[in-house]
């Protein structure tokens, strides 16, 4: 297969280029093990607050990493940890920040809801639910203004589509046509309720093109068609053609936080879901498909499994700040607002 610059084209439509494959691996395998040593820290009383795990939302963070180009900007949630290794925030930056360390993203004020970066494109993450899509248009409006082609991703649950914020973030983006792509991960759970317990409307891509918008379905747990969703979307954004809603069909294979009780949820839909985990199920198919070799894909593992050991053994040691900074960070210009008490 003669590999071009971005892509290879398959019979079966256009694929990510090998590197794009490997990152999309390594994505997943240190997303995977961040979360789950993330959960361990948790449940030992060691993190500075409440930790959100992303397990099984793996494949939708590797792919939207691979199509997003550094200038576009990402909005999450408080379940970040994929999204914020997936736009390239350092390693070792995002666990300082979820010991509550100096070294941390936010200095060790903001906690594992508070992962954003800028320099990276990671704008903000929120653990209001819901908040990102008004957030997301508000820069989507700067975008457009801007009129570089930047396009802003936001990421949000499925429980976030009945949030007021939702609509009018929605409504909003597609009236102005503004650049943004809207990505709802549906993990079936919004904290302890099941989805067919809060809507009586659970096609989620139907009601966004109710909107005016492209919308559609995706199975998040599959990484090539997440990432030909995704890529399809963000080129069409770009090229100036209004929002898109695009739903990936995962599962919440945790808790809803790192230590929490998870003996309600239905055994034998867990068992399914856990048949389709992100990262073992790409590694088979990487060398089912020849495109990329075990040995190659242990490398990785071994990269990932050191990068992930030598992150939190980095997070564990460093300061928590001091009580003076408390009130440094909290406006971008403390002057203008003091002024205007
Ligand atoms: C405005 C608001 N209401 C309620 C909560 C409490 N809360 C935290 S997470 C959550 C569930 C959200 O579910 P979903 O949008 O599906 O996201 P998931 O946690 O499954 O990723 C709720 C209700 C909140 N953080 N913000
Ligand atoms: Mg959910």
């Amino acid at each position: 297969m003669t590999e071009t610059a971005h892509q290879v084209a398959t019979a079966a439509g256009t694929m990510p280029s090998v590197a794009d494959l490997e990152r999309m691996y390594w994505v997943m395998v240190t997303t995977t093990l961040a979360d789950s040593r993330a959960q361990q820290e948790a449940k030992a009383g060691k993190l500075q607050a409440a930790f959100y795990p992303v397990r099984g939302m793996e494949a939708v963070c590797a792919a939207l990493g691979a199509v997003l180009e550094p200038r576009d900007r990402l909005v999450s949630t408080y379940r970040n940890l994929g999204d914020v290794v997936a736009k390239g925030v350092p390693l070792k930056s995002i666990v300082a920040e979820l010991y509550g360390r100096v070294d941390g993203v936010s200095k060790g004020k903001g906690g594992p809801m508070h992962l954003q970066d800028d320099e990276v494109g990671m704008t903000a993450t929120t653990g209001v639910v819901g908040s990102g899509l008004p957030i997301a248009a508000g820069l989507g409006i700067a975008a457009q203004l801007d009129g570089d082609g930047k396009v802003v991703a936001v990421t949000f649950g499925d429980g976030a589509t009945s949030i007021g914020a939702y609509h009018e973030g929605m409504n909003m983006a597609a009236l102005w046509q503004l650049p943004v792509l809207f990505i709802c991960q549906n993990n079936r759970w919004a904290e302890h309720t099941p989805l067919a317990d809060y809507t009586a409307a659970p096609e989620f891509a139907q009601r966004a093109a109710s909107y005016g918008m492209t919308a559609r379905k995706v199975d998040g747990f599959d990484p090539i068609a997440s990432w030909r969703a995704l890529s399809e979307a963000v080129q069409a954004i770009r090229s100036g053609g209004g929002p898109v809603f695009l739903e990936f069909e995962t599962y919440r294979l945790t808790g809803h936080t790192g230590t929490a009780d998870y003996s309600y949820v239905p055994k034998d839909e867990l068992a399914r879901a856990m048949t389709r985990d992100p990262a073992p199920n790409f590694r088979t198919w990487l060398i089912d498909q020849g495109l990329v070799a075990a040995e190659r894909l242990d490398a990785i593992e071994q990269e990932a499994e050191s990068a992930v050991a030598e992150a939190f053994a980095f997070g564990a040691a460093r300061p928590q700040p001091d009580v003076d900074q408390l009130h440094e960070d909290v406006f971008a210009d403390k002057k203008l607002v003091l002024d205007l008490l």
